[in-house]
């Protein structure tokens, strides 16, 4: 089976499952189901549940699907996505040069394309500058090293930072992705 049809066909029974869910629930609100012993935390962990099989069935009605490149660091996974994409678009050298998380969503049409950006809020970077702090202090040596790197290239571009953080989310669309080659300096222009 091609993954179209495996895609609708276990869209449909996801959806058929979500159904069994709400009548589960409907039922499992009666009082005389609260005499049966159903719990709040029971039902909690029914619609936790809920909320995840509906994300993954919207994933698969749209033909969706999530990869993560995973690796140690200088592993090659921004060198391997480039290679996929055919495109420089990620930073890929043998010094450490990736400070986000990068997603790479595909679209049906060209005019949804876009490139997002969603800096740190302040409180989130502070964290991570005192996680910094802590490491750069520890004992494993190699660690400590790299997050004091890393606490100097914060300083050297703290005026830059400061502003990406205060600029919050932002959008770029494009149609080719030679547009978006520099995301970096996307991010901090204009
Ligand atoms: N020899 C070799 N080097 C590679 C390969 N893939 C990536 N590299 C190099 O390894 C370094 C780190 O790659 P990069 O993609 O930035 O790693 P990342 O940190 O996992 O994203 C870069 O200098 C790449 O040119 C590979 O298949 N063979
Ligand atoms: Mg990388």
């Amino acid at each position: 089976m091609d993954w179209k049809k495996a895609s609708i066909i276990n869209a449909k029974r996801l959806e058929r499952a979500l159904d069994v869910e709400r009548f589960a629930r409907q039922l499992a609100e009666l009082p005389q189901a609260r005499q049966a012993g159903i719990t709040k935390t029971q039902l909690d962990a029914l619609s936790e549940e809920r909320e995840q099989a509906e994300r993954q069935r919207q994933r698969l009605e749209k033909g969706e699907f999530r990869i993560a490149v995973v690796g140690l660091e200088k592993a090659g996974k921004s060198t391997f996505v480039n290679a996929w994409l055919g495109s420089d678009l990620l930073p890929a050298k043998s010094l450490r040069c990736t400070f986000t998380t990068t997603q790479i969503f595909s679209v049906k049409e060209e005019t949804e394309q876009r490139l997002e950006t969603q800096p740190k809020t302040n409180s989130e970077f502070s964290k991570l500058v005192a996680e910094l702090k802590s490491v750069a202090n520890g004992s494993d040596e190699t660690r400590a090293k790299n997050a004091k790197e890393d606490l100097a290239t914060i300083q050297q571009h703290q005026t830059t930072l400061k502003e990406v953080l205060n600029e919050g989310a932002r959008a770029k669309h494009f149609t080719n992705l030679e547009e978006i080659k520099e995301p970096r300096s996307y991010a901090v222009e204009s």
